[in-house]
């Protein structure tokens, strides 16, 4: 997308604006109205930066601090195919946080303020990843429900008003489609498996039904930036709309599996086209993003302990750093 064009407009009312801003803000609507993409450089309204470098940096940072439940079954695996998988999708999940800070990057807010937001722990990140991994199958219920989730969310993201935003999340997608698989194979493996393997798969599903459902934030009536999102396209759909629509798909699949969904509200409304769910469990969800979930503090803590011991990493990234420009300098004068 080209650089605004800055005309002057007439002036509509608003009389604090610059000149400057109001032809801004004026490209800005056209270009939301067109439903046609924002790029870093062009006039942006402060909120919209705001509310972008706010969910671009939780999504990085959820990438981030998701990797640590499965991260902690790679040396667990049943076989090495197993591990091998394992390692690649909790590598993409790495890339996918790098993809996202670069975005936010481009926002204006560097990457480190962010990471550091981050490890003070005033930043938010998916409440999923506040729960325990127990067993082998909650690899394969990760995989299936929280990937899964994940991209019923992040499908209409790759069409986000904000182009960099928009373009990582097609990639992400792509990769996460692979990661649901895998989950799916895994729980369809041990559903088919023995009385105690299928007993597994049917726990991990119980424990990760409701917390997957959870992914999509709050409901509606409750969900202060939907609304706004929505209107600057960078949401396509709200919470409940897109919750509602996840569990619809997974309730066809979990027959494929042999397995059920421990939701006896679940059903189709003809009536309304939309899937019916039971109600979720809201104050846990508050007191899980509010820090006070099982996980939490352990996740937190892993975190902070992996920045320590990456700062050597930092160290060198500088010093050569320093060591290419002196080079450069020399070779120039
Ligand atoms: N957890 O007004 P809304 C993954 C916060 S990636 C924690 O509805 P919004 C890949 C929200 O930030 C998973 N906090 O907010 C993977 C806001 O707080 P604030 C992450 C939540 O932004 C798989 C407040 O509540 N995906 O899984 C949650 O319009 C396996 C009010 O909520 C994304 O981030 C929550 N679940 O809608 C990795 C997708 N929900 O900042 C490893 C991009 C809400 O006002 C292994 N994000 N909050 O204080 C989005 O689509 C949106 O940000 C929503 C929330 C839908 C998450």
């Amino acid at each position: 997308m080209a650089a605004a064009p800055l005309q002057p407009v007439p002036a509509s009312g608003e009389t604090s604006l610059s000149e400057e801003d109001r032809a801004g803000q004026a490209y800005f609507d056209r270009i939301i109205a067109d439903d046609s993409r924002i790029e870093p450089k062009d006039w942006m309204p402060e909120a919209y930066r705001k509310t972008l470098t706010r969910q671009i940096s939780q999504h990085a940072h959820s990438e981030i601090i998701g990797m640590q439940p499965e991260a902690n079954w790679i040396t667990r695996a049943p076989s090495l195919k197993r591990k091998s998988i394992l390692m690649a999708k909790v590598q993409d999940e790495a890339g996918h946080g790098l993809y996202l800070y670069s975005a936010a990057e481009t926002l204006g807010t560097p990457r480190d303020v962010l990471n550091q937001q981050l490890l003070d722990g005033k930043a938010k990140y998916s409440s999923i990843f506040n729960y325990p991994a127990r067993s082998w199958a909650d690899m394969g219920a990760i995989g299936w429900l929280v990937d899964g989730a994940a991209i019923a969310n992040q499908v209409p993201l790759c069409r986000a008003s904000f182009g960099p935003y928009g373009r990582a999340m097609v990639r992400i997608c792509k990769e996460e489609s692979f990661h649901q698989r895998q989950g799916f194979e895994i729980l369809l493996e041990l559903s088919h498996g023995t009385p105690a393997q299928k007993k597994m798969a049917q726990d991990a599903v119980d424990r990760f039904y409701a917390p997957a459902l959870m992914m999509f934030g709050p409901p509606d009536d409750d969900s202060p930036n939907s609304k706004q999102s929505m209107a600057w396209n960078i949401k396509r759909f709200s919470n409940d709309e897109l919750r509602q629509r996840f569990v619809g798909m997974i309730a066809e699949q979990v027959k494929v599996l042999g397995l059920t969904l421990p939701d006896p509200e679940l059903r189709f409304d003809e009536e309304t086209g939309k899937w019916i769910h039971m109600e979720l469990d809201w104050q846990e969800f508050k007191d899980v993003i509010a820090g006070r979930g099982p996980c939490n503090a352990q996740r937190l803590a892993r975190r902070r302990e992996a920045h320590e011991n990456g700062a050597w990493v930092r160290e060198a990234a500088r010093a050569y750093a320093q060591k290419t420009a002196d080079k450069r300098k020399a070779g120039a004068a």
